[in-house]
């Protein structure tokens, strides 16, 4: 049988999404934990480049960038259900909109959320538009693609799972039902169903709260 093995760190979203994904088809892997501040020469051999978690080994052979691992993961072992829909048109609008959530979102949040002073509400109000779109696009829909959870939605955990939690921890809720009820009711379906592909959420809020200390603390 292949050897699969992923470089990735426990906490982090772009790490969980190929995990999500390895699950989902039942591909049995094994995972090696990588400190971020204190990267390991296998990290750096096999993503020289970005020198960036998540790396994929699959037969020895790396792929970096975990959206790219995903659409690897899903014509690899095709058994199980699909990341990608099999429509063209559908397949460029999933990686449309993991595009943008990689492209604008996770940045424009971040800032949000994480770094306080003048510009904060120029972000919030930047981040409260990204949120919008993404609301209207799942406007009747139970997930990005329809009926089935697909690549946006696992690309979307970020906003599912880990911005809750840094707002809980920062003191801000961006996410509210009242500006995003469809929004809110995917993550709602998201994390109840498939809470078994997210980390520990009391462990998650820990490690992000000493991870803000620490950057307030740095100010
Ligand atoms: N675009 C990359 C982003 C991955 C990423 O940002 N990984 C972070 C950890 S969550 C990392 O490795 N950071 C180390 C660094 O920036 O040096 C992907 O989708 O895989």
């Amino acid at each position: 049988m292949a050897e699969v093995k992923l470089f990735g760190a426990w906490g982090s979203p772009f790490t969980h999404r190929v995990e999500m994904a390895l699950k989902l088809k039942g591909v049995e892997y094994e995972f090696i934990e990588e400190d971020v501040r204190n990267k390991s020469p296998q990290l750096l051999q096999y993503n020289p480049v970005h020198k960036k978690i998540p790396v994929l080994l699959h037969d020895g052979k790396p792929i970096a960038e975990s959206l790219l691992i995903l659409e690897y993961i899903d014509e690899t072992w095709e058994d199980g259900p699909s990341i990608l829909p099999k429509h063209p048109y559908d397949r460029a609008m999933a990686r449309f909109w993991a595009k943008f959530l990689d492209d604008k979102c996770v940045t424009t949040l971040w800032k949000a959320c994480w770094i306080p002073g003048e510009e904060h509400v120029k972000d919030k109000e930047e981040a409260e538009d990204c949120l919008k779109l993404i609301d209207n696009e799942l406007k009747g829909k139970k997930f990005f693609g329809g009926d089935n959870i697909g690549l946006a939605d696992i690309a979307a955990n970020f906003i599912a799972f880990w911005f809750v939690i840094i707002g809980e921890v920062v003191g801000i809720e961006l996410m509210t039902k009242d500006k995003f009820p469809n929004l809110c009711a995917w993550i709602d379906e998201f994390v109840s169903s498939y809470k078994e592909y997210l980390p520990d959420r009391d462990k998650l809020t820990e490690v992000i709260r000493a991870r803000y200390l620490e950057a307030s603390a740095a100010k």
